[in-house]
């Protein structure tokens, strides 16, 4: 049986400030024994965060990490920093930073390979466009990312990992895949872990649906068999994340 994980990806939102103050305003209300919580929030809200954080049940996550371990890379975040400042999971490969900070799934791959390196956990964004979509072309471009993503990935560390499914038309649109489309893309995902290592981590491995989920939308997507919990942008700003954390 595996665990739910519901992570909010804050994005660019929240000063330092303000991050106390949301971390504070859901604590109470992210309260939940079945479902790993995670706030994925800047990285220069990283440290305040965790702080606030302290007693709860709540993780802090980062948006993304550098491949690097150290080094002349102007503006860049290395995984020792995240690890020090108390980070376990780390979004990697978000369709916002392949689109405007040409991520490849090359980088993609380093990054994953980083990230449990130094014991982290990576959320691994994957999914695909309208006019993929339209073509028909879904599960194929889908494949061929979690193969990429994967590459050097022990059997060990991949049981680990997390998967976000997060259709690229339905980011931040209000649009939700219906169920049975997110379903859908959920376990051909599985099946493609599945066929790259075995059944273990084909089962072990958490698959989430990302894209405009909300307290609505949460309760009948995190129902199916193979979404184990959701990536939530816009919701995750806002008390209703509670209702979307304890969705049941
Ligand atoms: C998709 C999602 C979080 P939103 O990007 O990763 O954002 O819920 O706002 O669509």
């Amino acid at each position: 049986m595996r665990k739910k994980i519901i992570a909010g990806n804050w994005k660019m939102n929240m000063t330092p400030s303000e991050a106390v103050a949301l971390v504070n305003e859901l604590k109470p209300l992210v309260a939940c024994e079945d479902a790993d919580v995670v706030f994925c929030v800047p990285a220069i809200d990283i440290i305040p965060a965790v702080e606030a954080a302290k007693g709860s049940n709540i993780e802090i996550g980062a948006e993304n990490m550098y491949f690097e371990e150290k080094g002349a890379y102007t503006g860049e975040i290395s995984p020792n920093m995240l690890v020090d400042a108390g980070v376990k999971y780390v979004i990697i490969g978000h369709s916002e930073r392949r689109e405007y900070f040409a991520e490849t799934d090359e980088t993609v791959n380093k990054k994953v390979l980083k990230a449990f390196e130094h014991n982290m956990i990576p959320i691994i964004c994957c999914g695909e466009s309208l006019k993929q979509r339209e073509q028909g072309i879904t599960i194929d471009w889908i494949r061929q990312q979690i193969k990429i993503a994967f590459l050097n990935v022990t059997a060990d560390q991949a049981k680990t990992a997390v998967i976000a499914y997060e259709p690229i038309w339905a980011i931040g649109t209000g649009k939700v895949a219906t169920t049975e489309q997110a379903q859908e893309v959920c376990a051909a995902i599985r099946c493609c872990i599945g066929e790259i290592y075995d059944e273990a981590t084909a089962e072990a491995i958490r698959i989430q649906y990302g894209g405009s989920v909300s307290a609505s939308s949460a309760p009948e997507l995190f129902s199916q068999p193979d979404i184990d919990g959701g990536l939530v942008g816009g919701a995750s700003l806002k008390p209703d994340f509670g209702k979307i954390v304890n969705w049941h």
